[in-house]
């Protein structure tokens, strides 16, 4: 028997995602995470949110750890996360499209000026006003080209996005205008009217959107941030939006989450929060995707996806 913890959903974790690994893959074992009575050594294989490295440790027959997320900081933030075991970050189709929706919602909202609309309504104010700008008007700048940020980009390319994408390594899509690396980096932000950020959090995209870069934007920009808060400075893109050099902000992802109950950012009148749900994988499309990377393990294939320490996701 290969056995599954799963250290996700609490105490529920078998209930919820029992019936669906039962079809996808009826030989696999499934226990939870914290089951006193589980083999520690006995577990094959993992699907892990946060920290546990006390119990992980003792998993010392483990051959791979799944994370939900396509993020897997929460994991290797931990220096003591046992790194010879391969980290098999989230993928499927359902949530690379949630992410490309969650873009072209957060890009219409501030094209639309939705904050503007918000406010006149909290203020009984009939503020009749005409949002002019079309979606083939609007330059969009995806910042990360990876596995949702390309799809995101593709799915505001069919909506009538001009849209260009920023990476470490250059792509190749069609009708996709391609920068790569720090040095493009002016440049593709100074053809950016909307900034939407799929970035991992690592080392080097902490704080990667400041003052000086949201300077290099076009006046009158938006910002639309689904990849990890600590990639933008919080502080500098609220001056930006007061000096009225940014036009507005759609955010998803904050640091820390939730932000605290008095910090500026839940009153600010061009901000518009979401709480960390722009894209999710239910608990039968993660369960495929477990299920299939562990039976192609099995049949001597590698595994998807995976997490490289070199370059920190
Ligand atoms: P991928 O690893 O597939 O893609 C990451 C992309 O970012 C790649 O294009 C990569 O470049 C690029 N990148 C990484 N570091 C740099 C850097 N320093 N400079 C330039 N480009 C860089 O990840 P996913 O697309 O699966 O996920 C991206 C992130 O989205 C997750 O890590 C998570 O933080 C966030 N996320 C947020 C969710 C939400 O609900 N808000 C849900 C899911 C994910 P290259 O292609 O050259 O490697
Ligand atoms: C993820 C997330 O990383 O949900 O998948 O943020």
């Amino acid at each position: 028997m290969t056995i599954l913890a799963i250290r996700h959903g609490g105490a529920n974790a078998i209930a919820d995602y029992g019936p669906h690994f039962a079809e996808f893959a009826p030989q696999l074992e499934l226990r939870l995470w914290d089951d006193p009575a589980l083999d520690l050594a006995a577990v094959d294989y993992v699907l892990m949110w946060g920290r546990d490295p006390e119990r992980l440790a003792k998993m010392v027959n483990l051959k791979a750890i799944f994370s939900p997320g396509a993020g897997v900081e929460h994991i290797v933030n931990d220096p003591t996360w046992p790194q010879h075991v391969p980290l098999v970050r989230m993928f499927t189709d359902g949530f690379a499209r949630r992410m490309g929706e969650y873009a072209i919602l957060g890009a219409l909202a501030l094209m639309k000026d939705l904050p503007r609309n918000i406010a006149g309504q909290q203020a009984r104010h009939w503020d009749q006003f005409d949002p002019e700008p079309i979606a083939p008007e609007v330059r969009v700048g995806v910042m990360g080209m990876g596995n949702l940020g390309s799809v995101t980009a593709k799915m505001m390319q069919a909506f009538g996005f001009p849209v260009s994408g920023w990476s470490a390594s250059r792509k190749d899509i069609p009708g996709i205008t391609s920068f790569a690396g720090m040095d493009e980096l002016p440049e593709f932000l100074a053809q950016t009217d909307m900034l939407v950020m799929v970035l991992p959090d690592t080392a080097a995209t902490k704080g990667l959107m400041n003052a000086e870069r949201f300077a290099m934007m076009p006046k009158g920009a938006g910002v639309v941030n689904a990849g990890r808060g600590p990639q933008l400075v919080l502080a500098d893109l609220m001056a930006a939006l007061d000096s009225g050099h940014l036009h507005g902000a759609f955010l998803d992802v904050f640091a820390p989450e939730p932000p605290p109950a008095d910090h500026a950012v839940w009153g600010h009148k061009r901000i518009i929060m979401t709480p960390h749900n722009a894209a999710f994988d239910t608990r039968r499309e993660r369960a495929r995707y477990v299920a299939g990377a562990i039976l192609a393990h099995g049949r001597g294939e590698a595994l998807p996806n995976l997490y490289q320490a070199g370059r920190g996701y």
